[in-house]
């Protein structure tokens, strides 16, 4: 249970009160609530230029928005992807029909191995749904190259990865769709929200009908739509939240290299850093704990930590693949997903969030310390 002294893992940042009921007022005034308001048509506009993409489509949350990604695309039989992700990201091609084929994670971020994308493609496939977890940018060049040789889409599930760079360019300018989260865990929050990020009007048009139950206008309907749209109220929460974004990411950016330079040296602690070429948002802090190295399992160290309060999390245990709905498909097997496997069993993502001062780090970089 929590008590005064609880570290969560996050706490969400939140706009001035003030300001957030001066926005209302107008919304009072206007009695214009959702469908496309001045509110959704102005953070729409300032968060494509803010993110430094050609077109955005504001969503309720992350999920719908992935799940009219994959719509939108048409996509259908199997699509590649990886199984270290929060569910979401799988369900969302059942949602879909699709068949999810796993494959295994890179060791270093813990991004889909491109080199075993190739192995895993037959006559079905149709896609690859790839996640930057942890907002640390996937290999892109190689899934595009991968994409074209075999002539597949590759969607992005970005939810982790709001404003990350690689070598300067937005890594939301990669692939054919990504999706984004505006969920209150998150590194940017709506409270609730997301968005898909697209490259041409065209497809911003089908993919603003698909939201809105395929309306196109008072006599027609177009496409099997769903209701996915933000409401004005997320919107102009959004506006608020994107003044403060930059200073929020240097509070973020501080708090990583405390945590850093505090546990670097702890034996069968490796924390998953930063691509050393990406702008990062320093979404999560993942460590994992190497059991031999360390002396104690993640599990034992996860036990500790919650006893004392720090509510620590497991992102992401159970593994995708593991759970009872998936674990019968054919790629689902273990031996066939080994590195994922292998850091759902030793992750631990440390609280970190803009307001977490020096001594809750202290604090919890000593209990991980003293309890090797
Ligand atoms: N793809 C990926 C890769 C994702 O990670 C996610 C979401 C999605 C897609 C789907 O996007 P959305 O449809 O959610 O927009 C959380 C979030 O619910 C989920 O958004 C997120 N990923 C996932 C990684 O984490 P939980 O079950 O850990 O959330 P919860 O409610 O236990 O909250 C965690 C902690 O955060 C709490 O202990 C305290 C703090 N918290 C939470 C909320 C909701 C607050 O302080 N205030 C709050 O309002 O899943």
């Amino acid at each position: 249970m929590e008590s005064e002294d609880s570290i969560l893992i996050t706490q969400p940042d939140l706009p001035d009160l003030k300001e957030v009921i001066a926005y209302l007022e107008q919304v009072w005034e206007n009695k214009w609530l959702t469908n496309n308001g001045k509110f959704h048509k102005e953070f729409e506009e300032k968060l494509a230029a803010y993110l430094d993409v050609p077109y955005i489509s504001l969503f309720t949350n992350g999920t719908l928005a992935l799940i009219t990604a994959i719509q939108q695309l048409k996509l259908s039989g199997e699509v590649i992807t990886t199984p270290y992700s929060f569910i979401a990201t799988t369900h969302s091609l059942i949602w879909n029909n699709i068949k999810p084929v796993f494959v295994d994670i890179e060791d270093e971020y813990g991004n889909i191995n491109t080199s075993k994308i190739e192995a895993a493609i037959t006559p079905e496939t149709t896609a690859i749904l790839a996640v930057h977890v942890y907002g640390n940018p996937c290999d892109v060049d190689e899934i595009n190259r991968i994409a074209n040789k075999h002539n597949l889409k590759v969607i992005y599930d970005s939810a982790h990865a709001f404003g990350v760079k690689i070598n300067n360019k937005s890594i939301l300018q990669y692939g054919d769709l990504s999706i984004l989260s505006f969920h209150a865990t998150k590194v940017f929050n709506t409270f609730e929200g997301g968005a898909i990020v697209s490259h041409s009007l065209e497809v911003k048009k089908e993919i603003d009908l698909l939201k809105n139950f395929g309306i196109k206008d008072e006599n027609t309907i177009t496409s099997v739509g769903i209701n996915a749209k933000m409401n004005e109220f997320q919107s102009l929460i959004g506006l608020l939240q994107l003044q403060k974004h930059d200073e929020r990411i240097k509070s973020r950016a501080n708090v990583f290299f405390e945590y850093l330079e505090k546990l670097e040296k702890v034996k069968g602690i490796k924390i998953i850093k930063p691509n050393k070429s990406a702008y990062s948002n320093y979404a999560y802090l993942p460590i994992l704990v190497n059991e031999k190295e360390y002396g104690k399992s993640r599990d034992e160290l996860f036990n500790i930590l919650r006893s004392k309060n720090i509510f620590v999390r497991k992102y992401f245990f159970p593994l995708i693949s593991n759970i009872p709905t998936y674990k019968t498909i054919a790629s689902a097997n273990k031996e066939n997903l080994k590195v994922a496997n292998s850091f759902s069993e030793k992750v631990i993502c440390l609280p970190i969030y803009t307001e977490l001062d020096s001594k809750a780090i202290s604090r919890i970089t000593q209990i991980i310390k003293s309890s090797q």
